[in-house]
């Protein structure tokens, strides 16, 4: 059985990954009304993977006997005008989950909860990857230039990422 304060930071961070997963859909549909199929796809596989992350919350909070809460999710914006600045929010938004994490761990470790501690590593390693592909997202998108004459190139660049990150999805990279 985990404390009450940290049954509290866990519904807390199930409400910000579901966030996550409504934002990057909505970022997903974004995409496809502007002919961004590449990004599109990147977006949606993005969505999925954070509804997982989600549910790895339910699923751990169920194992140690707490009451996981389905969240209420806050409207999502609609219209992100560049991909530059839509992978600005998406880098911003996985800077504030990897603080929450680290709270989260923070909690773990003054509780000596040794058993969410463990349960959080495979975050704290998620996070450090999520961030640095978005950075290299962005990287990339100022070296080819955010012009209505450059988002072809864009899209092509972001679908290859996504198709790379399918393939070690598969062998369970
Ligand atoms: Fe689950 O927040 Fe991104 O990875």
């Amino acid at each position: 059985m985990i404390s009450k304060k940290m049954t509290k930071a866990l519904n807390q961070q199930i409400s910000l990954e579901g966030y996550a997963s409504f934002l990057y859909l909505s970022m997903a549909s974004w995409c496809d009304s502007e002919g961004l199929e590449g990004c599109a796809n990147f977006m949606n596989r993005q969505s999925e993977e954070e509804r997982e992350h989600m549910l790895k919350i339910f699923e751990y909070m169920s194992e140690v006997d707490a009451h996981a809460l389905t969240p209420a999710i806050a409207q999502v914006p609609h219209k992100f005008s560049t991909p530059q600045k839509m992978f600005e929010m998406v880098y911003q938004h996985e800077q504030k989950v990897t603080k929450s994490i680290h709270s989260l761990l923070k909690i773990a470790k003054a509780e000596n909860d040794y058993t969410t501690e463990n349960f959080l590593q495979w975050y704290i390693m998620e996070q450090r990857e999520e961030e640095n592909l978005m950075r290299s997202i962005l990287d990339k998108i100022k070296l080819i230039g955010d012009s209505p004459m450059t988002l072809y190139y864009i899209d092509k660049e972001i679908d290859a990422i996504n198709d790379l990150e399918v393939k070690a999805d598969a062998k369970g990279e």
